[in-house]
């Protein structure tokens, strides 16, 4: 009986040793003491034993079982330090490594120019200011002196939402000015802010998205006045097509929330379809702006004897198509991967001033 146990164990402990990994590891277990297994049969067998020989088997039997069990136990340890080592070694990651060369994502070409537009205008010392989508009447028109029954309501093609339990109707915004009004309401001056954002109006055509983009201006303060709206629509114009000068035409228009108003046009050519800003025979309309009406600054609490100010607001979507030359406002919103991987721009490299926006 002893050399039969000596041997088993001898063996055991061989199939021990030899177990590679984890399963093997655990099919020895089931072999030897699982209900089936070899020291199971035997431990079954004392009871079949006179006296005598239980007393000789059982303790021999009983250390076996538990040295196979601890030695299980111990190369299932080496075990388990060996594969956490093969993975800490297989999964390292070199955080020194320089980002993906190819990145598979892009930049829209409407965020590309939301930020260069933010990096011009803070090189002039405006902040960013943003405001909700969904909008009060007051703030999208009431506030900007477009009363109820205005006909201005009208042009704007606003998409209303449910009224409330008062009645009261919130609008998507049709432009960026409310974001103007609340700054207004909000701070106090000098205020010199961008509002860049999404916009909706009810119009969809080859130039008209029902969701487009707009970036509007606001500057308040004692003394402002039209050489600064100029010097600063100048300094943009320059700074965001990247050329030397701009020649600037201010014609007359009419906007419920400026007086005086203008349309802002750009001198420009028009070669083999390309348009080149700048100089030329040419004009392009690219802004709207104007002084703000002292009536819009009596609805948000600024009193028009003390101050004053100018705004301008224009479409995001179409500087990206004049300066990145697509011609289709419509695949912007398409989503569609070949589009943006071509007029897309590199992720993790913003535009700046000192570096360049084009690239
Ligand atoms: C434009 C054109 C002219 C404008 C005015 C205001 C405010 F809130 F100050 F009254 N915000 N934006 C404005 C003026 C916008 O977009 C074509």
């Amino acid at each position: 009986m002893q050399e039969q146990i000596a041997s088993l164990k001898a063996d055991i402990s061989q199939q021990i040793s030899a177990a590679g990994d984890m399963a093997a590891l655990e099919d020895v277990r089931v072999a030897t003491l699982g209900k089936k297994g070899s020291v199971s049969g035997l431990m079954k067998g004392l009871g079949g034993m006179s006296p005598d020989e239980r007393k000789v088997a059982g303790p021999l039997l009983n250390s076996l079982k538990v040295d196979v069990a601890d030695e299980i136990a111990a190369r299932k340890s080496v075990l388990e330090a060996a594969a956490l080592e093969e993975r800490l070694a297989s999964e390292r990651v070199d955080v020194s490594l320089p980002v993906m060369a190819h990145p598979s994502g892009s930049i829209h070409p409407v965020s590309q120019v939301m930020d260069e537009i933010a990096e011009i205008f803070a090189s002039l010392g405006f902040d960013v200011a943003e405001g909700p989508d969904l909008e009060t009447d007051f703030h999208n028109f009431t506030a900007l002196n477009i009363p109820a029954e205005h006909p201005a309501r009208q042009d704007h093609d606003t998409f209303y939402l449910k009224p409330d339990a008062n009645g009261d109707r919130k609008v998507l915004r049709t432009h960026t000015s409310p974001v103007q009004i609340r700054t207004m309401l909000n701070e106090t001056p000098p205020i010199r802010i961008i509002a860049p954002g999404r916009t909706y109006r009810s119009d969809s055509d080859a130039t008209h998205t029902p969701m487009f983009h707009q970036v509007e201006g606001l500057v308040i303060d004692k003394d402002t006045h039209l050489g600064h709206l100029k010097g600063t629509l100048e300094a943009f114009l320059k700074a965001f097509f990247e050329v030397d000068n701009v020649t600037l035409r201010l014609r007359p228009s009419y906007f419920p929330f400026t007086e005086p108003s203008m349309e802002v046009d750009v001198q420009c050519s028009f070669d083999g379809g390309n348009v080149k800003i700048g100089d030329g025979n040419d004009w392009l309309e690219i802004l709207g702006s104007g002084m703000v009406n002292p009536r819009v600054l009596e609805h948000c609490n600024l009193d028009p004897t003390v101050y004053q100010g100018f705004a301008f607001g224009c479409g995001i979507d179409r500087l990206a198509m004049l300066k990145y030359g697509m011609n289709d406002l419509r695949a912007f919103f398409d989503s569609d991967l070949r589009w943006l991987r071509h007029y897309g721009f590199r992720a993790l490299d913003l535009p700046t001033l000192a570096g360049g926006f084009s690239r």
